[in-house]
């Protein structure tokens, strides 16, 4: 462990590799809004470089970039608070990463399980960068000092490589340079699944949008996912005990209780023994009072593109006001000779 005290500093982001999903919301954002009233610096940050580790149509990832903005705005990050911006216009995420690729060894990507889901079978055929991700998403971190990251499950892996990546790189140099980050992974849906296989994560790019509740869905596309949401027949049980093995069952109870906030205890209580006739209804009417107000400010916001680059902009100064003595350093501590 390092010595030194790091003051507290929140670094989370998110990919505009689609549209923003139910899980990216109770998973991240929720979590996110909730922490710029605790005692810490935050630092949030659409990351577009990370996107680029698939194909992404140009138009499409600008779109994107925006609308994790927007949607962040509308969840209630306040730019007066909190620094938004995205990734790419802060080019030191780049170059941290590059020295992280140094530290970092192959047998560590090799071990990471979102690149064997992503990657598939074909993992020949995958980008260097989608292999490399878990480097700049360390790079991402360390950058601001961050010291924790509110993420969802499935980023456990990663934030556990950063602390790796930053005791490595202490260690080699002999420094105390970097923190070791805490994931802050809390509360119900950390880990929101598919709707149509409760054994794979709601993602923005899955194949069929069936599986996934937009943000920006309206009413009746909300009523009608959960509607055809994957169940089993058996009705709600009287515990939670009885969801093991119902993964699909499982998760809608989650999704009702990271919604309303209560333990899946508290919402099998309220629900023991109900059908899906009732609950599921009752889910999309939940879905959809929570989700309308966040996507009808979205909308509204994404009406004005320029004021919302002006916004990230504005970020973008703030961060690399932190970030660049940041870099600065460890390119001293590195041995780069600078003029
Ligand atoms: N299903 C989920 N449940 C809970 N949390 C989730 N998060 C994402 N999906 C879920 C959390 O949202 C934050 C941003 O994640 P991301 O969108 O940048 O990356 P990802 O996890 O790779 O997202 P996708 O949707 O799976 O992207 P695609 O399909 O484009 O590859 C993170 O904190 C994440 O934990």
């Amino acid at each position: 462990m390092t010595d030194v005290q790091f003051t507290p500093r929140v670094f989370s982001g998110i990919k505009p590799s689609g549209g923003l999903t139910l899980g990216n919301y109770l998973g991240a954002i929720k979590r996110w809004v909730a922490m710029q009233d605790e005692a810490t610096e935050n630092i949030y940050c659409a990351v577009d470089m990370h996107a680029v580790t698939v194909w992404q149509d140009p138009a499409a990832l600008r779109q994107g970039t925006r609308e994790i903005a927007a949607g962040l705005l509308a969840a209630g990050i306040d730019p007066g608070r909190s620094i938004l911006f995205n990734q790419s216009r802060v080019h030191q995420h780049a170059e941290l990463a590059w020295v992280f690729n140094c530290v970092a060894r192959v047998g560590w990507m090799t071990r990471m399980t979102q690149f064997k889901d992503k990657a598939g079978a074909n993992s020949e055929k995958a980008s260097l960068g989608l292999y490399a991700y878990p480097s700049l998403m360390a790079a991402d971190i360390l950058l601001y000092h961050g010291t924790h990251v509110p993420v969802g499950e499935d980023q456990k892996q990663h934030v556990e490589l950063t602390r790796d990546i930053a005791a490595k790189f202490n260690h080699d140099y002999g420094v105390d340079f970097f923190p070791l980050t805490q994931p802050v992974i809390e509360g119900p849906g950390t880990r929101v699944m598919n709707l149509r296989d409760g054994s794979k994560k709601m993602s923005k790019s899955g194949d069929s949008d069936m599986e996934r509740i937009n943000m920006l869905d309206d009413a009746d596309t909300i009523a009608k996912k959960f509607k055809k949401a994957k169940t089993d027949p058996a009705p709600l049980p009287e515990t939670v005990d009885g969801l093991t093995d119902r993964a699909e069952a499982k998760n809608l109870v989650d999704i009702y209780a990271g919604l309303t906030d209560q333990t899946a205890e508290a919402v099998i209580a309220d629900y023991a023994g109900a059908g899906w006739g009732t609950f599921k209804p009752a889910l999309a009417d939940l879905a959809v009072s929570k989700l309308a107000p966040v996507s009808d400010e979205m909308k509204r916001l994404l009406n004005d593109p320029a004021e919302i680059d002006r916004t990230l902009e504005q970020g973008a100064d703030k961060a690399r006001d932190i970030a660049a003595p940041i870099l600065d350093r460890t390119y001293e501590i590195v041995g780069f000779l600078s003029s």
